[in-house]
């Protein structure tokens, strides 16, 4: 089904922006799997390396007091939504500095402040969450939206079909984006589905469902912001399939045995980083030395947060059960 609603043109200005998005999520990337492989830093990592387009819709079409929910692979999402590089960094590294006072790791980042409500390892499990705080924006009049991001795999769960249908019933303000990276952890999507198409599956809901290049920010962000637009509006849910691909397996660190080495070397010849630098150069957005100094900042932002984030302390006992449970008598 394909979207009735005219989506927002991107500006110069969004653009650059979306760039800006990219650019830093790579940069953490690589600073991260940097980190790991020297053994300066311990912890796990799922990268979004790959995915960066996706989050770039989000940055342009949300506003700050829309909703987003992830997942465990959404470095490039909670750049995207503004949660800060300490906060993002310090969960990472189990520092006090971090989201959750490094308590909950690099699966479990939340940063309410900013929209970002949840990411969670549970896969699916975020689709329901999403539909409880869609609920909520109605049942308090507010005109915020809720966008909820999640793998092909989740797809395949009760989570996303119980969700999916109560939010469609409901007509609730919530935007479904599934990152199509063609791999739920070793096994290929086409395996797990009898669908061609994630996006078919909204037909069993009756809402829209486009799929698009999800390796394309312009392509992404015209169907987000129809989408959003058509939430905000009380059109009811869209389900969005961003086709993408992730570069490093499911976890850092996977042997990646099981991907095809041309089918790997094809995904990141079409870097969608280095593809929209060289469209934004070719569009006369931004120059080429303006390229650099975007990805230049990008670097020196994840090093500035990385002596804040190293500079503070693991969490220690004490912080074992805060946060944890309300206080009792109050909230
Ligand atoms: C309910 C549930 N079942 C199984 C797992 C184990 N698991 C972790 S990631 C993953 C694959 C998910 O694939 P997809 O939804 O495509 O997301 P991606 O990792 O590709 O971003 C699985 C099966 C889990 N965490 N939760
Ligand atoms: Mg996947």
């Amino acid at each position: 089904m394909s979207s009735p609603i005219e989506p927002e043109a991107a500006s110069a200005a969004v653009q650059r922006h979306m760039f800006e998005v990219m650019t830093l999520a790579k940069a953490c990337d690589e600073r991260l799997r940097k980190g790991i492989s020297t053994g300066e830093f311990l912890t796990v990592y799922w990268p979004s390396r790959g995915q960066e387009a996706i989050a770039a819709g989000f940055a342009a079409c949300l506003r700050r007091d829309d909703r987003l929910v992830t997942t465990y692979r959404g470095l490039h999402d909670l750049i995207a939504k503004g949660v800060s590089l300490v906060e993002i960094l310090g969960e990472m590294l189990g520092r006090q500095a971090g989201a959750c006072r490094g308590k909950g790791g690099t699966m479990h980042i939340a940063d309410p402040g900013v929209g970002l409500m949840l990411s969670t390892g549970i896969v699916g499990a975020g689709i329901p969450v999403a539909v409880g705080l869609a609920l909520a924006a109605r049942a308090q009049k507010s005109s915020r939206v809720v966008a909820v991001s999640f793998g092909d795999g989740a797809t395949n769960t009760g989570s996303f079909h119980e969700g999916t249908n109560l939010a469609a019933t409901w007509q609730l303000p919530l935007v479904l984006v599934c990152q199509n990276n063609r791999y739920a952890e070793m096994t290929p999507t086409a395996d797990t589905m009898h669908v061609e198409r994630i996006a078919d599956r909204a037909a069993g809901y009756n809402i829209p469902g486009v799929q698009v290049d999800g390796n394309d920010p312009m392509e992404v962000h015209r169907a987000l912001s129809a989408a959003v637009h058509r939430a905000r509006s009380g059109g009811g849910p869209t389900l969005i399939e961003c086709l993408t691909y992730r570069f490093f397996g499911h976890f850092f660190g996977d042997p990646m045995k099981y991907i095809p080495k041309e089918e790997l070397e094809a995904a990141k010849e079409a870097d969608p980083v280095t593809r929209f630098a060289d469209r934004l150069v070719n569009d006369g957005v931004i120059g080429r030395a303006e390229v650099e100094q975007i990805e230049e900042a990008g670097r020196r932002q994840v090093e500035d947060a990385l002596v804040a984030v190293l500079a503070s302390p693991s969490p220690t006992l004490d912080e074992l059960d805060r946060d944890v449970y309300a206080a009792a008598g109050g909230v």
